[in-house]
């Protein structure tokens, strides 16, 4: 039946696409709300061609609007400030942000491998960070089929992963050599650095890929380790992935059971130059995967390259496509 929704942090790049992907999707809501920060309460913003006001995200504003779900593009902070208060009043929250995710209460969803783990939970749903979701969309056949001993990682993101801070960085690097979001310029530069550094010289991002993959699987044995790097490009996240099968596999066989994923698009055929780009997935709501071959370093290894537009699959698809699972229940 039709239901109430609420877009916290209607105005960022995630709560824009939010909208955008709604708007494609046609779910059957009853009334919807956009919530954000008291600079942006007052404006007024499109939805079905229909205007909205922007409120400010308050309980106040929250408790007498009988909203069933709500979609958070807030960042982590304000995650954990605001959504406690929202689920007592009965608000289901569908969380883009870090908070929550590592919180043993709080399920971990990716719809194409764990949907019916969203049933749990205190009234929030995290969804992974945007490289750990086209890393285990991409691992999932491999992982159903031939069981996973080890991951290796290594990313490419596009700086729309930063938001609107990140794309502004790089024209301003490109437009005049100077950067004022990153610490370095990222114009015409890799940024081996994501996120904060921990004591053990990895960075938060390496570490959500590496334990969220663990709980999405639900698989601690799994060894993952992991290198995030900002690359100067504006859309869609790569990942190079080096896996060891705990079973030996046949390669065309992978092929095979990548070609009959949901979700996943095979896009392999490199004898005529296809192969996945973030040019390609812009867009779009697949992971791509292709570059599939052997490892002959290890035994049954494989190296694989995943790419995905990281504001859409990486964050507001996969929340809307929660959403659709727990309204369809
Ligand atoms: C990034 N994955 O790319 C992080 C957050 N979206 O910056």
């Amino acid at each position: 039946g039709k239901f109430n929704l609420a877009i916290f942090g209607a105005t960022g790049l995630v709560g824009q696409k939010m909208r955008t992907i709604l708007e494609e999707r046609n779910l059957p809501i009853e009334n919807i709300y956009f919530f954000a920060s008291k600079n942006s309460a007052g404006k007024i913003i499109n939805f079905q061609s229909k205007n909205y006001t922007i409120e400010e995200l308050s309980e106040e504003n929250l408790k007498d609007k009988n909203i069933d779900y709500a979609l958070c593009a807030l960042e982590s902070p304000l995650a954990k400030e605001f959504l406690p208060m929202a689920t007592k009043y009965g608000i289901t929250v569908i969380d883009n942000s870090s908070a929550f995710r590592m919180n043993d209460e709080i399920p971990l969803i990716v719809p194409e491998i764990n949907p019916q783990e969203s049933s749990k939970g205190n009234g929030i749903i995290a969804s992974p960070n945007c490289s750990t979701i086209q890393s285990v969309v991409a691992l999932y056949p491999i992982y159903k089929k031939y069981g996973i001993k080890r991951i290796v990682y290594t990313t490419y993101q596009a700086v729309s992963g930063s938001g609107i801070n990140g794309i502004e960085d790089l024209y301003r690097g490109i437009w005049a050599g100077e950067n004022n979001f990153y610490p370095h310029q990222i114009a015409y530069n890799v940024l081996p650095h994501i996120d904060d550094f921990l004591d053990d010289g990895y960075t938060k991002e390496e570490v959500k890929m590496i334990d969220e993959t663990k709980k999405i699987f639900n698989d601690e044995s799994l060894k993952i380790t992991a290198t995030a790097v900002r690359v100067p490009i504006l859309n869609s996240h790569a990942v190079s992935i080096n896996v060891e099968t705990k079973k030996p596999f046949d390669l065309e066989e992978v092929f095979n059971d990548f070609r009959n994923e949901p979700g996943i698009v095979l896009y392999d055929d490199v004898k005529n130059n296809i192969y996945p780009m973030p040019t390609i997935t812009t867009g779009e709501d697949e992971v791509y995967v292709g570059r599939i071959r052997r490892d002959n370093s290890v035994e049954n290894g494989l190296n694989l390259f995943s790419v995905a537009d990281n504001t859409r699959k990486g964050a507001a698809l996969n929340t809307i496509q929660i959403l659709e699972y727990l309204i369809k229940k």
